[in-house]
């Protein structure tokens, strides 16, 4: 039996099954609190399976009443198929991650009205007339609320589910759950900081155009190494319950609303690669601008919009760790009773700075892996795939690997988010003289 087959038959046999559009109302028609914000009668209950993401099948319910989602795990990877066998177990995850989330920013995540262990099924509140930021920005859209709340996301997650704020036994316990994710690490691991910078049957990129340059990246000792201390990091720094995977499809948006979903590659890792997450992939967004102009709008000025959320977001994030760090730092780390008297005062709140630069630096570099996966790797982002002409798309990404390229290997030599930003702005200007 094929390891695709086994991890069904292990499933069907607990009574795990793929849903769908016809099975799903009857399924929920037994949830009590599901049926109620349907209403009306199941018969009538209009399914969508709407998953466009990689792994698993999403779908909107929408009834009498009101609407809700459904995800539910495949026992495979869907943008690959049946040949790569996934464990349903990384629905328990996604779920466990989700509570954690609820428990430190209810308002920045979907509400969840059910959970299913043996189906691998999570049901959640449907955000609507939220989309995708990741749509959003292609579209060329201002989110005035996006650099608040998407910082509020990061530095209260991130710093509440620490040895900052919680026990240390705690942290251990919560840790020892999500260690046991580690196939969804592995994906990371492999697809992230592995796979871009060796030969790899899934590798891809846009050809011919960019064929010298997977070569040189492969072939680019410095790059290499920096990556795989970065990837060092990520295996073994267990500083918070990290998102795992907070890219632009990872975060839905209206004008005034910010909605972090998708958690399942959740564990203990490193803050940096959030913040990284959420960076690179604004970073693209950036060097794919050039791609979306057309039908009089030069996209300029809407590239300077994204360079300035990101300035927000590093800021706010930054400020607003401290400030939660310094109002609520009761955790069994730099315990707070040992810094009262003014020396120790003032070199714990250097050394706090010093904290923060840090996690820019780990930032900067997660940011830079992040973007170099998604142009030489197997998953690729709609930001550029949707620049139908392969020379135009080529040129936005070669200026988003020269970016990702230095974010990875100088990344302790930039001082600011606004050199960073600099840096970008003349990379996107360099063709243009
Ligand atoms: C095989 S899964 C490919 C990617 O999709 C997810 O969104 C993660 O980013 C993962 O690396
Ligand atoms: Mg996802």
């Amino acid at each position: 039996m094929s390891l695709a087959s086994e991890t069904r038959a292990a499933g069907a046999a607990g009574g795990y099954h793929p849903l769908d559009g016809g099975t799903l109302p009857d399924y929920l028609a037994k949830l009590e609190n599901c049926a109620s914000i349907l209403g009306g009668n199941p018969s009538e209950w209009h399914v969508d399976e709407v998953g466009d993401g990689n792994l698993n099948l999403v779908f909107i319910v929408r009834g009498a009443s009101g609407s809700l989602v459904a995800k539910q795990a495949l026992p495979y990877v869907r943008l690959v198929g049946e040949s790569w066998p996934l464990p349903l177990k990384r629905a328990f995850f996604e779920h466990e991650a989700l509570i954690a989330q609820i428990d430190c920013v209810p308002d920045l995540v979907p509400a969840v009205h059910h959970y299913d262990d043996v189906m691998a099924l999570t049901v959640m509140e449907h955000l609507t007339p939220h989309i995708i930021l990741r749509k959003g920005l292609i579209a060329g859209n201002l989110y005035p609320k996006l650099a608040e709340q998407i910082s509020e996301f990061m530095a209260q997650t991130l710093f509440k589910t620490s040895d900052l704020h919680l026990s240390a036994k705690e942290k251990k316990q919560r840790n020892a759950v999500f260690c046991d994710n580690d196939a969804l690490c592995k994906i990371t691991e492999d697809l992230v900081f592995t796979d871009p910078y060796r030969v790899a049957e899934l590798n891809r990129w846009t050809s011919p155009q960019l064929d010298d340059t997977a070569t040189r990246f492969r072939n680019d000792a410095e790059l290499k190494v920096a990556v795989q201390s970065l990837k060092e990091a990520f295996m073994g720094r267990a500083e918070a319950l990290i998102h795992g995977d907070l890219h632009s499809g990872s975060i839905m948006v209206t004008e005034t609303e910010t909605k972090v979903i998708d958690p399942e590659f959740a564990f203990y890792g490193p803050r940096g690669f959030d913040v990284g997450a959420v960076i690179g992939n604004l970073f693209l967004a950036y060097f794919s601008q050039p791609g979306h102009a057309g039908n009089g709008q030069d996209r300029v000025a809407y590239g300077e919009w994204i360079l300035t959320q990101i300035g927000e977001i590093w800021d706010r994030f930054q400020s607003r760790f401290l400030q939660l760090w310094e109002s609520q730092g009761q955790g069994d780390a730099y315990v707070a009773g040992l810094f009262e008297e003014p020396d120790s005062v003032a070199a714990f709140a250097a050394y706090r700075r010093t904290y923060l630069q840090d996690l820019f630096h780990d930032s900067l570099g997660f940011a830079g892996a992040k973007m170099i996966r998604r142009i030489l790797g197997l998953a690729h982002v709609e930001d550029l795939e949707s620049i139908e002409d392969p020379d135009r798309r080529a040129a936005c990404e070669t200026k988003a690997l020269a970016l990702g390229r230095t974010l990875i290997v100088d990344r302790k030599t930039y001082e600011s988010m606004a050199s960073v930003i600099s840096c970008a702005r003349q990379l996107q200007g360099g063709d243009e003289e």
